[in-house]
Formats: C-alpha cells, sequence, structure tokens
C-alpha cells in the first residue's frame, strides 16, 4: 500500500501547485500562475507519475494508471490554449479547411497548417478517419492525441476550445446555423466542380451569380440584421465563416459571383472588420494567396 500512498501523495502535491493559482487574488498573477500549471507543471508531474507507474509491479498498478490519467486529462482537455497544439490538414485551397484555419488563427493558437499535395494527400488517405479532407490534430500537453475528419465538426471544435462559438447555448446554435448555411453553398459549388457536361456547367456557373449566392447573401444578411456580429456581440466563428466565403468565391468564380454580396448594406462591413482583426491580417499576409481552379 506504501506505493499508493505515494502516488496519493504526488496527487497531492499536485492539487497543491493547482492552488497556488486558484487561491490568487490578483486577476494577472493568477492567469499567469494557471498558465504556467497548465502548461508546464501537470507535464512534470506527468513525468513523474510515469516513472511511478512504469514500474508496474503492483497488484493495483494499471487501476492507478487509469485514475492518474483520468485526473491529469481532466485538467488537460479543459479550454486553455496554451497546452493545446492543433494540426490542421487540407489542400493548399482555402476550402473547407479555411474557417478553421482563420479561427485557431485568430485566436493566436499555437497552430499547423499543413497543405498537402495530391500526391501527398493519396499516400496518406488510406491512414486518415474517413479518407477525406480537412483533417484536425489536437495534441494535448499530457500527450494525449486526437484526430477528427468532417469540417463542420473540426470548425466547432476549434471554436469550443478558443472561445468564438458565442456565449450562450442559444447563440451556440446560432453559429451552428451560419455553419450549416456555408455548408450547403458548399454542396452547391461541389455540383458545379463535379459536373461533366460543358454547358450544364456553365449554365450552374451562370446561376451562381444570379440566383444561388444572392439566395445564401440573404440568409446571412437575415442572420445579421443590424448587429455588429453576426452572432452576439463579439467575433465569432460565424462571422469568420462569412468572411472566407466571400473572400474565396470572387477568386474560383469570377466577380460576377459575389456582386449580390458586393451591394449588401451589411455584409461586406463585416467582412472588412474580421479582416482589420490584427491576427487575422497576419495570417491574410502569410498564408499561400488563394488561386482560382
Ligand atoms: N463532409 C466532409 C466532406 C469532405 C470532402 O469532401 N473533402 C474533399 C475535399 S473538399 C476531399 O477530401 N477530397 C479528396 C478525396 O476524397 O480523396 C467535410 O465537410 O469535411
Amino acid at each position: 500500500m506504501a506505493q499508493v500512498d505515494v502516488v496519493i501523495d504526488t496527487v497531492q502535491d499536485l492539487d497543491q501547485e493547482r492552488y497556488k493559482g486558484f487561491f490568487e487574488k490578483d486577476e494577472a498573477k493568477k492567469a499567469e500562475l494557471m498558465k504556467t500549471f497548465q502548461s508546464k507543471t501537470v507535464t512534470r508531474f506527468m513525468k513523474i507519475f510515469a516513472e511511478i507507474l512504469g514500474k508496474e509491479k503492483w497488484m493495483v498498478g494499471p487501476l492507478i494508471k487509469l485514475a492518474v490519467q483520468t485526473y491529469l486529462l481532466s485538467y488537460t482537455d479543459s479550454t486553455s490554449n496554451s497546452m493545446v497544439k492543433y494540426t490542421v490538414i487540407y489542400f493548399e485551397s482555402p476550402g473547407r479547411a479555411e474557417v478553421t484555419r482563420l479561427a485557431l488563427a485568430a485566436a493566436g493558437a499555437d497552430f499547423e497548417d499543413v497543405r498537402l499535395t495530391s500526391e501527398e494527400w493519396q499516400k496518406r488517405k488510406p491512414n486518415t478517419p474517413q479518407g477525406q479532407l480537412p483533417i484536425l490534430e489536437v495534441e494535448y500537453s499530457a500527450g494525449k492525441k486526437v484526430t477528427f475528419p468532417q469540417s463542420g465538426a473540426i470548425a466547432r471544435c476549434v471554436a469550443r476550445d478558443l472561445d468564438l462559438y458565442g456565449k450562450t447555448p442559444e447563440e451556440n446554435t446560432e453559429v451552428d446555423v451560419v455553419l450549416e448555411t456555408l455548408n450547403d453553398l458548399f454542396n452547391d459549388l461541389i455540383k458545379i466542380f463535379f459536373e461533366k457536361d460543358e454547358k450544364k456547367k456553365d449554365e450552374l456557373k451562370a446561376a451562381l451569380g444570379e440566383t444561388v449566392i444572392p439566395k445564401y447573401v440573404e440568409h446571412f444578411e437575415n442572420i445579421k440584421g443590424k448587429k455588429e456580429w453576426m452572432v452576439g456581440s463579439a467575433m465569432t466563428i460565424a462571422d469568420l465563416a462569412v468572411f472566407s466565403i466571400f473572400d474565396q468565391l470572387p477568386v474560383t468564380f469570377g466577380e460576377n459571383s459575389v456582386k449580390r454580396f458586393r451591394d449588401s448594406k451589411t455584409l461586406p462591413g463585416l467582412s472588412e472588420k474580421v479582416a482589420a482583426n490584427e491576427n487575422v491580417k497576419k495570417y491574410l499576409e502569410k498564408r499561400p494567396k488563394p488561386k482560382s481552379q
């Protein structure tokens, strides 16, 4: 049982470290202490536990191991950016990954922007969750790593983690409405890419600027109304979604596709505000320039 005591006392030491931040009154110092706890202290204790438990000679070893892992992950699964590294894997284009890349950039998160060529993708495809991109890898400082497919799911994952998902459950759902509308728009665009008949393809392209995009512009206008942002009173991933699609459309489908957007009384101003965000600005300067396809 002595070994159990060693683990329990070590857990207590870890808690003592956590309380330093917990009981700190000065908000700036508290934030600093919590950051150090999450980014350094938990990792240090992980190593200590790994050493103790690595011996694996006790009957209770595996159970303690499970308990300790659960205990540590309860800290590391929470939402501090400092302890998480994100990797977004997609093709070079903005496409279905851009809203996630923008969210990570806007929040100043630690993120790797991996852009694959078709050849590189073909090699990696068999080892991915659904054989499609984008993929988001999330690596916690305690060593846990998860990989998610599905652009909507990964956009929501980073929005939740990085406080870009609205402040209330109602706002979360409003953000979802925007992301789902964006998904519908993508599905309409994809019909054009997959159309083999050149005549029909041209018809679809013409309809884009005439009827398809105007319909989505109206949806987005109605959601935004007279508010400063799409949802609530602060920038969310919904604003990044609107910015990203109207940034991308003219490059891929020409200026005609976004005529209704340019004429909108509310959406271009929103896009300008998103582009003026310091972190977004830095990302836009750094990212590969979107190409027409
Ligand atoms: N519903 C999925 C669709 C993903 C999808 O269609 N990905 C395309 C690129 S936009 C892809 O991976 N194409 C390459 C392939 O299927 O090998 C999502 O939203 O992530």
